[in-house]
């Protein structure tokens, strides 16, 4: 067979069927073998080469199954040395593995650091196909996600969505049974296997009415990747982001913003936050999921149940502590908010500042690698989601593993999480009420009024300014994470999901000065609170939701700004989020390289709340600021792949404004000298005519339409 050089983008076969031995075929037709040294083989492979001589590792179970075009064998050099791959070899293969837990991440920053070391692709290849079969693979694909993000050589090489590589992590496991029986079926005789919408519980469950949105595949996926780019352990310069702990106080505030958005929609109240700790915990939880690389199923929390002490030294865990331990983190962290400053590592006072304050609490209280002082600020948020995740087996008496809550890519299907959070943002909201708010200097923008918003479908159709949503169904390849099955070809479950029509906004905006540069920010609110009273100022700006955020030029005299809703900053292109690798432009063309996103985003089909059927009345906010003041700094860096910036910040460079994350609504309204008190969103904007808001609805229709199929060039596979 011939052999030939690996490429870049021969990286990818790495990702796919992440559990399966790398001397069963990749690829298409599983035409894709590793030419791999000797040394590198692991026992099992040179085990099954012993008892197969004859047979060239070609494909899964014999050669039958080669498809025109004929095998490749990709050669792996061997390195002169490997470098001290000890700690994350020291993880077992099928222990589950977690961002949350420090003994689990300080694996991964470990082979994150060794990956980014190597000096060429090259290297790269020869040290992740040493790794792959060898590592948990959790653990591996997360570490290679990572780098493959983060170094320049290999940015531009398309990895599978998480979803394919893991399935069972988003999917429950009642179907993977039937999945199989598909996947033993020639392909063009394959039907879609249907993932039911309701499946984790009953209406007796007073949250179950939320569970489409908590157990929506591409919300969790946002939620792996934005703790995948954030990284709790790696190169400092990795885990040193830009303004990072401002960003994880604001992306998870946003998360409770959309939420409570979506229990409104479902006349359900606002969370409330997580507060007595000593308390049962009302919300029980049953993911019904399969662990990903372990025979254990996830485990449930039953209603009821109380956070306990965890007591977890064990070789997998290796975690112990207190609940008081987080409460004397809490009123550290509380002491610290009112005195006005932190004390650092040195026993130095380090100010809560206007502008950075947010940022050194966001650190601290994540808690990151960049903590002022973890000794006496402690791990609350992540340790907060071990205590719940442990909460069924805190000291391992039954040695079972953590819950969904102690694990990104799962955290969000469960109630508890949105508690959890809402505890956190008051610690955040809490800081936010100490510092001034903003003065009309800091509001106005000079000669810019926005005279008008419309939200409209095209340009045919007159506005309607409503929002429309739906049930949308769709399809999504699990092959890709289905090992050891013997056929070829996408085996797809059929799921629902909440989907809108697409819309535009449309917005005059007049400037009787110069050509000047403005940010316009688009927010949208719920317009009365559970009691359908008129929201007071205070209590809505919590609840807003970005919506888009984008630098615009604007002539002298009338603009006409018209930006659609699948260019928001804060989503990602439904098809990046699910996106079947068969599916992605090839990232050497044009459309291939616009599409490039690094993963990191809500979902696009997620932007607008479900409404009701009546129509949810709602306030839509629009902004222009000064865009001259908005602008940071150009920073170096080469961000060939795109995020949706405003809830994922751009690779390498600053957060792309150098306003406070939430701008304007994040902090309370100053009382303005000699003007009514700023009671309502109409009184936060008067003499501001840089600032209008329009009256909008959300119409959930109750249709339901099937996806159509995405089209796109280039087969990675
Ligand atoms: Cu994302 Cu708690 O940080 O879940």
């Amino acid at each position: 067979m011939p052999v030939r050089e690996a490429t870049v983008h021969d990286l990818a076969y790495l990702f796919y069927r992440p559990t399966e031995p790398l001397f069963i075929g990749k690829g298409k037709d599983h035409k894709v073998v590793f030419d791999i040294p000797e040394e590198y083989k692991t026992d099992r492979h040179k085990m099954v080469m012993a008892r197969m001589p004859n047979v060239e590792p070609i494909t899964r179970f014999n050669m039958e199954t080669i498809g025109d075009g004929g095998p490749k064998k990709i050669q792996v050099k061997k390195l002169e040395k490997l470098p001290d791959l000890s700690l994350p070899l020291s993880f077992k293969k099928d222990t589950p593995f977690t961002l949350f837990n420090p003994h689990h991440s300080a694996a991964a920053g470990r082979l994150i650091t060794v990956l980014m070391d190597a000096k060429t692709t090259d290297e790269l290849m020869s040290l992740a196909v040493y790794c792959r079969d060898r590592m948990n693979p959790l653990l591996f694909i997360y570490a290679m996600s990572v780098v493959m993000i983060h170094r320049p050589d290999t940015r531009t090489v398309q990895l599978p969505s998480h979803v394919e590589m893991f399935p069972k992590l988003y999917v429950q496991s009642s179907i993977f049974n039937r999945v199989l029986e598909e996947a033993f079926v020639p392909v063009d005789i394959r039907v879609p296997v249907d993932i039911p919408q309701d499946y984790t519980a009953s209406n007796l469950d007073f949250e179950h009415k939320m569970a489409y949105f908590r157990e929506d595949i591409g919300v969790n996926l946002h939620h792996w990747h934005w703790h995948s780019v954030y990284l709790l352990s790696g190169p400092p310069d990795m885990v040193n982001r830009d303004r990072r702990g401002e960003l994880f106080s604001y992306m998870h505030q946003q998360i409770l913003a959309r939420y409570n958005f979506e229990r409104f929609s479902n006349h359900i109240n606002r969370v409330t936050p997580l507060m007595h700790w000593n308390e049962p915990i009302l919300e029980g939880y049953f993911p019904k999921l399969d662990n990903a690389v372990s025979s254990h199923v996830w485990p449930a929390r039953s209603p009821n149940t109380k956070l306990q002490n965890v007591q977890r030294q064990n070789p997998v865990d290796k975690t112990a502590f207190d609940i008081e331990e987080l409460e004397r983190w809490r009123d550290r962290l509380f002491l610290a908010i009112h005195s006005g400053f932190v004390i650092n590592k040195d026993g130095q006072q380090v100010k809560l500042t206007e502008t950075e304050g947010i940022d050194i609490l966001g650190n601290m209280i994540e808690a990151n690698p960049l903590s002022k002082n973890p000794t006496l600020y402690g791990n609350l948020h992540n340790n907060g989601h071990m205590a719940i995740g442990f909460i069924h087996d805190p000291d391992f008496r039954y040695k079972e593993s953590y819950g969904v809550m102690a694990d990104p890519a799962t955290a969000m299907r469960d109630p508890i999480f949105y508690r959890w959070h809402s505890y956190i943002n008051c610690i955040f909201q809490a800081f936010k009420a100490t510092i001034p708010g903003y003065s009309i200097q800091n509001l106005s923008f000079e000669n810019v009024t926005v005279q008008s918003i419309d939200v409209v479908y095209d340009s045919e159709k007159p506005s309607r300014n409503e929002f429309e949503t739906f049930w949308q169904k769709c399809e999504v390849d699990l092959s890709r994470g289905l090992d050891f099955t013997r056929h070829d070809g996408p085996v797809n479950a059929r799921f629902t999901l909440l989907q809108h029509t697409p819309f535009s906004y449309r917005i005059i905006v007049q400037n009787d000065g110069v050509p000047q540069m403005g940010t316009v920010r688009i927010f949208i609110a719920p317009k009365y609170d559970e009691k359908r009273l008129a929201f007071m100022f205070e209590d809505q700006r919590h609840f807003f939701v970005e919506l888009d955020k984008f630098s615009t030029q604007l002539k002298s005299g009338r603009n006409e700004i018209e930006r659609r809703s699948t260019e928001s900053s804060v989503t990602i292109p439904f098809e990046k989020t699910y996106q079947n690798m068969d599916n992605v432009p090839d990232p050497q063309t044009p459309e291939g390289s616009a599409f490039n996103y690094c993963g990191c985003g809500w979902p696009q089909n997620m932007l607008i709340a479900k409404g009701t059927p009546e129509g949810l009345p709602c306030e839509l906010f629009v902004m222009v600021s000064n865009g001259v003041i908005d602008q940071v700094e150009k920073s170096q860096g080469d961000g060939t792949c795109k995020n949706a910036s405003s809830y994922c910040g751009v690779l390498d460079k600053k957060y792309p404004d150098a306003r406070a994350m939430g701008y304007p609504f994040d902090r309370p309204a100053e009382d303005r000298p000699g003007v009514k008190k700023v009671e309502t969103l109409q009184d936060f904007l008067q003499d501001l005519p840089n600032m209008a808001v329009r009256d909008v609805t959300i119409k959930f229709t109750g249709r339901e339409e099937v996806r159509p199929p995405s089209s796109g060039a280039g087969t990675r596979f």
